[in-house]
């Protein structure tokens, strides 16, 4: 399997001027005619080219109107060469595809009653010969031809500019793209599909069209999506002044799709997880969730589609840079503190692991077998954190004009992560040279740190060292990285100091240097610092912090995402605390002050609720494994139980009277109050159910029967299975009957009981695995039930008798000849394994090397097991 590098980029030998696209759509095959002008490029001057085509039928393929004998050209099955060609031509290619065959579902194929396209990242070379690069940009014009009655509608990119009846039951739309774009933004659907409609005027009074398309019976679950398409059309001419440039724009909405969305230019096509959405049938975070997807990939018709990428190394300019843009306008519209706090709770579990495991790679990958494996939480999450960065460094104002630098300069062309950093750099007259680093070493930095107060002196310093990462693999030694750190200083009644002459309360400090000191001056009794507020770089930070200091940051710090991580330090001391213990057989106590700061926490009226729903979620068993080596993952699991029962027992009082406060029987609606008040309340449930008190299933039951929305049903629904109280199969029996033809909502109920923490969960998993709602070529109900278990089920996915490793190892296999990109996604859970003690590392890699010694692995699959054999 072919290793791809980057160092090995090289400009294209022709450029595409323009591509007319036919299409003639039928049920079994659809014929694709393709007419491309191509133009040598001046700067390679070879006159032969490489036509990426994969699983086509050439029917016939002409050169300047006349058809090419088969000694003029190769063709492979990966493509077409061409050679002795002259400097301009039109090459003209009929192919034949087959798309109701397809269920890697990349390319085009078939969802129900319509076919439509997946084309990022290599798509669409499954469609036609095409130089399938992101640096080739061309204007696209798009024909389709279908049976009027099967298909009525047929979407392309850009604008609708003809349509009309053929005379044989056939109609035919046309589509001009006038923006040129690479292959992987091309995008059709054809098929039977309802639409609603809305308009967006621009503040160049240009009037939009949208238009959300579904199957009908989904029509009434679109509102809330138009409504964010809006919101954000509206957010990015306010907040960056990017305003939308075509006359429509389109949405479709599928069942069956890979990733969550597409961003094709003019016609996004959604997994319909993102798109549908009524109050009875989506909870809270699916309708906060469709809002910042639907805003991502729109956000993306300036970060990615005017400005796309050179080669697909450099993913993270667009994926990182709309991450950023996505996580801004959920901020700006809902609450930034949450957010923060999500987006970092999130970074710090799986964006770390995977910075730990064998798939640790750079922001800006210098290698890949398969490039869809690189769809990574680094090049998405990781980047985004580093586009922060140049936020915190250059500010808001600073942020700005190195954008309109960037578009000033690269608008209409494909460029790198670097052309980035310069337009930032140079539209601040600052050096971020060093900066580099962060798209180039792999691996989470890790900053030590040393604080020293000088009574005498009235100095106080931090020592920083920076290290490197654990698993750092560049071919040169570690660099130590440029990182800002934000931060405070506070005296011992919790009032900032001013931490220079000029009387900064707060600070961004710049390190540079492997070894730093920061000094204060006039600081008259020894301070508590908070660092790194907002988590102001992608670091691990090593401070040896006590209980006290913690108890103070919680209450004073003026950052509430500090504020909020001091409970999270304290709550990982006391879990690792039992868990050590429960290692070494000894008894360990929940201390004093822990059940206090916590009580303290849960009633202080002076933080909102939705701060306090955070502060109470304890960390992920993940993220604590990562504190941690060799870990024995089903004891870590125990000491967490451990403390949440404590907790239930030990505030049951306060739990309950904080659930009944936050009762809120008013019109449901997704704004922050009340999604505030339901997290809260429902995160106070899951303390009191594990007290495994009669009165509070009770509680769950009433809460199951009276709610009057989604969150408050599926949150009591999910907590009475995972107790097993009495009843539940009844439950679930009774959803099940009452909503199976609604596969969102079928979803659900399948992640609920893959994650029932008992012995026969593995058992029940593979029953629902024969219902006809659960199918190997649907990636979401792999997902939601397979993904569940082996991703979410800690105690059964690592059962001792390696059940759960099997399972994952049999579906992998399985999956891998119907779909290698998902089973890919899920080869990948067991990238942790060398995160275990001796002996389930060892069982886990049992299975991996079941896998690698499977025939006929796709690249997708080899790539992922191939690096965790090692
Ligand atoms: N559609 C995926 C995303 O928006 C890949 N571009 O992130
Ligand atoms: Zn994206």
């Amino acid at each position: 399997k072919e290793v791809i590098y980057r160092k090995d980029y090289q400009e294209p030998n022709y450029v595409v001027k323009s591509v007319d696209l036919a299409f003639v759509v039928e049920a079994e095959s659809t014929l694709v005619t393709a007419r491309i002008q191509f133009e040598v490029n001046p700067k390679q001057d070879k006159n032969e080219l490489f036509l990426n085509g994969v699983d086509l039928e050439l029917v016939s393929i002409e050169l300047n109107q006349q058809q090419l004998n088969a000694n003029k050209y190769d063709l492979n099955e990966r493509g077409l060469s061409l050679h002795d060609l002259p400097d301009a031509f039109e090459l003209k290619t009929v192919v034949k595809i087959y798309p109701s065959q397809n269920t890697a579902l990349e390319g085009l194929y078939q969802s129900g009653n319509f076919f439509l396209t997946q084309c990022e990242a290599e798509g669409f070379r499954k469609i036609t010969f095409y130089p399938d690069r992101p640096d080739v940009l061309a204007k696209f014009t798009v024909t389709i031809v279908a049976d009027k009655e099967k298909y009525p509608v047929l979407l392309s990119n850009g604008n609708k500019i003809s349509s009309g009846d053929l005379n044989d039951g056939r109609h035919y739309c046309k589509w001009l793209d006038p923006h040129p774009k690479p292959s992987y933004l091309f995008a059709l659907v054809a098929g039977d599909l309802d639409y609603i409609e809305d308009h967006f005027i621009t503040k160049n009074n240009n009037k939009v069209q949208l238009r959300i398309y579904t199957e009908s019976k989904n029509i009434d679950a679109c509102d809330f999506a138009m409504q964010s398409l809006i919101n954000s059309m509206q957010w990015d001419e306010e907040r960056f002044n990017l305003v939308y440039d075509l006359d429509e724009y389109n949405i479709v909405a599928t069942d069956d799709f890979n990733m969550g969305a597409m961003e094709n230019k003019g016609l996004n096509i959604f997994n319909s997880k993102y798109v549908l959405a009524k109050p009875e049938t989506a909870t809270d975070q699916d309708f906060i969730n469709i809002e910042a997807v639907i805003g991502h990939e729109y956000f993306h018709n300036w970060t990615g589609n005017r400005v796309t990428c050179k080669d697909w190394f450099q993913l993270s300019l667009k994926e990182g840079l709309t991450v950023f843009r996505d996580q801004e306008f959920t901020a700006d519209l809902q609450s930034r503190s949450v957010k923060r706090i999500e987006d970092v709770r999130y970074l710090r579990s799986a964006q770390f692991a995977e910075d730990a495991s064998p798939m640790s790679h750079s922001v800006r990958p210098d290698s890949f077998i398969e490039i869809n494996n690189f769809y990574t939480l680094t090049v998405y999450e990781k980047g985004s954190e580093v586009v922060r960065m140049y936020h915190t460094l250059l500010g808001e104002e600073g942020f700005q004009k190195g954008m309109q630098l960037y578009f000033k300069r690269h608008d209409g062309s494909a460029v790198s992560c670097n052309d980035f950093r310069l337009a930032m750099a140079d539209a601040n007259s600052v050096d971020l040279t060093q900066f580099e680093l962060w798209y180039s070493q792999n691996g989470t930095p890790q900053v030590y740190i040393r604080e020293n107060y000088d009574a005498g002196k009235k100095a106080y310093s931090i020592d920083f060292m920076q290290a490197a990462p654990d698993n750092y693999k560049g071919d040169v030694a570690w660099q130590p990285m440029h990182v800002p750190v934000k931060l405070a200083l506070y005296d011992n009644e919790g009032n900032p100091l001013p931490l220079n002459d000029a009387g900064d309360l707060q600070l961004t400090y710049e390190l540079k240097e492997i070894s730093q000191t920061l000094t204060v001056n006039g600081v008259e009794h020894q301070p508590i610092a908070s660092l790194f507020q907002g988590f102001s770089a992608p670091i691990k930070l090593h401070r040896q912090i006590g209980h006290k200091e913690l108890a103070f940051l919680m209450k004073h710090d003026t950052d509430s995402f500090n504020r909020w991580d001091a409970t999270q330090e304290m709550q990982s001391q006391i879990i690792i605390g039992k868990y050590q213990a429960l290692l070494d057989n000894k008894n360990y106590n929940c201390p004093k002050y822990f059940i206090e700061s916590f009580r303290h926490i849960l009633l202080d009226d002076g933080i909102d609720s939705a701060l306090i729903a955070e502060a109470i979620t304890l960390p992920s068993v993940k993220s604590l494994t990562l504190k941690l080596a060799k870990v024995d993952v089903l004891k870590l699991f125990d000491a967490k139980e451990w403390l949440i029962k404590e907790i239930a027992y030990q505030l049951e009082v306060e739990l309950l009277s904080v659930y009944n406060q936050n009762y809120d029987s008013s019109d449901y609606r997704v704004n922050s109050e009340q999604v505030a008040k339901r997290s809260l309340k429902n995160r106070c449930l899951s303390f009191l159910l594990q007290s495994n008190k009669k009165e509070f299933a009770g509680l769950a039951k009433d809460q199951f029967i009276h709610a009057g929305n989604y969150t408050d049903k599926m949150t009591a629904l999910s907590l009475l299975t995972h107790q097993q109280v009495d009843g539940f199969e009844d439950l679930l029996g009774a959803y099940f009957t009452e909503w199976q033809d609604n596969p969102l909502v079928i979803n659900k109920w399948l992640s609920i009981q893959a994650t029932i923490p008992a012995s026969d969960t593995l058992i029940r998993v593979k029953q629902l695995m024969e219902l006809p709602v659960f199918s190997m070529k649907n990636p979401n109900a792999v997902r939601s039930l397979i993904g569940a278990f082996c991703g979410a089920n800690i105690t059964q996915f690592h059962a001792e008798d390696s059940s759960g490793y099997q399972f994952l190892a049999d579906q992998i296999i399985e999956l891998d000849r119907i779909n290698p990109q998902i089973a890919a996604r899920l080869a990948g859970l067991f990238n942790d394994y060398h995160q275990y003690n001796d002996e389930i590392q060892h069982r886990m890699n049992e299975q991996i090397k079941r896998i690698h010694t499977t025939d006929g692995l796709s690249p997708n699959v080899f790539e992922i097991i191939d690096r965790a054999v090692g």
